[in-house]
């Protein structure tokens, strides 16, 4: 089989290791870092999937190269669906994942009703069209922080299905579970079938 190559247009690069842990050898995933494009891409929209065209659309005008991004919102029930697309500057514009998760449980406080799921979108960019991929993993938000793997709220977020948060979980055990697995996977059979 043919191998492919995608530029990953994203400036995360916790993002970038678990894609690439997940896309096998016949794709060869190249982060924004590698390509050497520094440029921050803007996220404008109110929505994951609006953000997610817009990463992509940026990088590819600007390489005139296959590509992709994904846009990821944790998305609490009891919330009416927050932090979702906000769930990057959540506690503000820092950026601060540890005030994201302080913000999310003191918004928590005495709520009975801990149900959320992560929500990725990925946009791909082949060959000048764009194609659209989801992930979603359902779960709960725990009462307090464990674990010191992964990224972002993964501290507080278990699962269903799981005992431990993903923070608490190798990268292989949250790929079990994983929206951005889910997505990632969707989008190499469309590239395996189509492409
Ligand atoms: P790019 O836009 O450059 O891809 P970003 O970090 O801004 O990177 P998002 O806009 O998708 O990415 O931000 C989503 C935020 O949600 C991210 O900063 C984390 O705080 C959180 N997040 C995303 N995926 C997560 C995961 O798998 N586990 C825990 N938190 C996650």
């Amino acid at each position: 089989m043919q191998v492919k190559e995608l530029i990953f247009a994203t400036n995360n690069e916790n993002k970038v290791k678990e894609i690439k842990s997940v896309v096998g050898e016949n794709l060869v995933v190249i982060s924004l870092k590698d390509a050497g494009i520094d440029q921050d891409i803007p996220e404008p929209h109110h929505t994951l999937e609006a953000n997610a065209t817009e990463k992509s659309t940026v990088i590819h005008e600007l390489t005139q190269k296959n590509c992709f991004s994904e846009d990821t919102g944790l998305e609490v029930f009891a919330l009416h669906g927050e932090p979702g697309v906000k769930s990057a500057r959540y506690a503000g514009e820092g950026r601060d994942f540890q005030a994201n998760i302080d913000k999310l449980l003191e918004k928590l406080t005495d709520q009975d009703n801990r149900s959320a799921q992560f929500r990725t979108v990925i946009s791909l960019i082949w060959e000048g069209r764009e194609y659209l991929f989801e992930g979603i993993c359902k779960g709960r938000i725990n009462e307090i922080q464990q674990g010191v793997e992964g990224f972002g709220y993964d501290p507080i977020f278990i699962p269903d299905g799981a005992e431990k948060t993903f923070a608490e979980m190798t990268l292989a055990e949250k790929n079990e579970f994983s929206h951005r697995k889910k997505a990632t996977t969707q989008l190499i059979d469309f590239l395996n079938k189509n492409i």
